[in-house]
């Protein structure tokens, strides 16, 4: 990354300088301590990480150990970057990640891709293609890099693009973006999700943890792509913090304008530096902003976990980027335990000693009514609990769609004439959750109004023999969801197609018809999506394609 750069909140007052022998004192295990972090994690329902250096987690018993049993997640700190899997144009070496990936499988541990597109630690050969190449070569590489674990649930997500913004909230000038301009960031996930329809996909940043230009920036475009049906699921807070700098301001407010977006928010990062030598005080505020964040993802059930950037001070990018600063992380640099550790134990510990196990009851009584062609009531008797019902999952053909706090719902944005299968399930505060209650079938209404559609083609670059229109986009012009679209249009004479993106196209001269994705046909009323695709055409001829028309299903 960039050295995030951030206002300097000088410290009001500094305690007695006490050198560095107190900054690496091993913290004793407090009496509430026990259990691993893992397991009150686990709990909650929550995840706690790591990020993984590949060295040690092969040759080093003592951080094996630790990795194996204090965490429940992993991302790869630096093994599954564009450096590490195609360091030539479809070279591929999954070496480090594999090694990563067979960590977690043996420990029971879920992974997080990191990271699919990136100004940082990509190859130089990328670095250098025209826009057109470079789309091509990020599809490629999404494809096959998500695609290898596509059908292994333990990767579970995946950060498709990283650090896109400036600190004043404007994109970022990287080669990304002045090679295709703003698309870029829509179709990498487009292309994630073709790889994976299962897989989580995050937008990740540094500096996003408060509420700020940058955030807010990041903020309104999961905005902007969500309404553009753009597969975006996840943000990434990276909360890379320092104590000499104040603790992100309205830190759990951002949390919870995010979940109100309906994307799950995680923090993907994290560490705090001090400048050294370490004193006292700097310790303690060390401690107090691990609590804070963990504390926030803990009280928000749109977080869904925890990951540190490391785990000890033996191996962190810190001290490596930062000179003069260091112990970021929770255990020294001889594997013990800091305080650090113990404020992440405690504001994952829920305070029940020994932790709640035990579900609450099966709800009943589930009934579907209302039934329109978008969308159905759905009502359940209550469950009981030992200690208290918090929710209810909502389970949407076998996978939850969201957590509502009563014993009904309604359920909007289904397609009409479509057959669905719902149940409910309970949870409670430790992430305990119920069996899913029986099943109800509903099978939505005919469409009433149509779904019309309109299409729009622009062209996006031309050179002598050939040009690319990007985007062309699809737009829900009616009053109802469709769930697939067909767009026709005419090449003029002697004009050849010669690529395409999120749409098939046939046939390659003439009049062409283009239909939807598996991931891209479902737009809700007003939804748009978009394709694109690349002409070769004779040399010195200027014309363009011409007679768009969109046809829903
Ligand atoms: O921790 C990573 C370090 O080992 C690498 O040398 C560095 C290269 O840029 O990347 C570090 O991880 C970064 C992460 O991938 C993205 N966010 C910032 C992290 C710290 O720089």
């Amino acid at each position: 990354m960039s050295v995030p750069s951030r206002r300097l909140v000088p410290l009001a007052v500094l305690t007695l300088f006490t050198g560095f022998a107190v900054a690496i004192v091993t913290a004793p295990e407090p009496a509430s301590a026990s259990g691993t972090l893992r397991s009150h994690a686990a709990a909650r329902g929550k995840f706690i990480g790591y990020a993984a250096a590949t060295g040690p987690l092969a040759n080093e018993t003592a951080y094996r150990n630790i990795a194996g049993s204090e965490f429940n997640q992993v991302t790869a700190e630096n093994a599954m970057k564009w450096d590490a899997t195609e360091p030539q144009d479809n070279q591929y070496n999954f070496t480090g990640a594999d090694q990563v990936v067979a960590f977690a499988q043996a420990n029971n541990q879920r992974v997080h891709g990191h990271t699919l597109v990136w100004h940082s630690q990509t190859p130089g050969w990328v670095q250098g293609l025209s826009g057109t190449a470079m789309r091509t070569a990020m599809q490629d590489h999404i494809s096959r890099v998500v695609g290898r674990w596509a059908n292994d649930p333990i990767v579970e997500s995946w950060d498709v693009v990283n650090e896109v913004f400036n600190e004043d909230g404007s994109l970022r000038q990287s080669f990304w973006l002045n090679a295709m301009g703003q698309s870029y960031i829509a179709d990498a996930f487009r292309f994630a999700r073709a790889a994976d329809p299962d897989a989580r996909l995050c937008i990740n940043d540094y500096n996003v943890e408060g509420i700020n230009a940058k955030s807010t920036a990041m903020y309104n475009l999961v905005q902007q792509l969500r309404a553009q049906n753009v597969p975006v699921d996840c943000v990434g807070f990276q909360a890379h913090l320092a104590v000499q700098f104040g603790f992100p301001g309205q830190y759990t407010q951002n949390i919870a304008r995010f979940a109100a977006l309906g994307v799950q928010v995680r923090i993907t990062e994290l560490d705090v530096r001090i400048p050294l030598p370490a004193d006292q005080a700097e310790i303690t505020r060390q401690n107090q902003y691990y609590t804070q964040i963990v504390d926030g993802c803990m009280q928000s059930t749109a977080c869904a976990g925890v990951t540190i950037w490391g785990f000890t001070d033996r191996y962190s990018w810190v001290p490596d980027t930062f000179q003069g600063e260091g112990q970021a992380l929770i255990y020294d640099t001889n594997y013990s335990p800091k305080p650090a550790y113990t404020a992440v134990h405690d504001a994952l510990d829920d305070g029940d000693p020994g932790g709640d196990t035990q579900p609450p009851t099966t709800p009943t009584g589930l009934t579907a009514s209302g039934v329109t062609s978008n969308s159905v009531n759905l009502s359940w008797t209550a469950s009981t609990d030992n200690v208290g019902v918090t929710g209810y999952d909502i389970i949407r053909n076998g996978t939850v769609t969201n957590t509502v706090a009563g014993t009904s719902t309604t359920v909007t944005g289904l397609s009409p004439s479509t057959a669905y299968q719902f149940a409910v399930r309970a949870r409670d505060a430790a992430g305990n959750t119920s069996a899913n209650s029986a099943t109800v079938n509903v099978t939505t209404q005919p469409g009433s109004g149509g779904g019309g559609c309109s299409a729009t083609g622009t062209v996006q670059t031309q050179w002598g023999n050939g040009y690319v229109v990007q985007p062309v986009t699809v737009t829900n012009t009616g009053t109802s969801a469709i769930t697939g679209w067909t767009v026709t249009l005419t090449l003029p004479s002697g004009h050849s197609l010669t690529g395409q993106w999120n749409a098939t196209i046939s046939p390659t001269s003439g009049a062409v018809t283009a239909r939807n994705m598996s991931y891209n046909g479902n737009l809700g009323p007003g939804q748009s999506t978009t394709f694109g695709f690349q002409v070769s055409r004779p040399n010195g001829n200027t014309a363009v394609p011409s007679g768009y028309t969109c046809t829903a299903s």
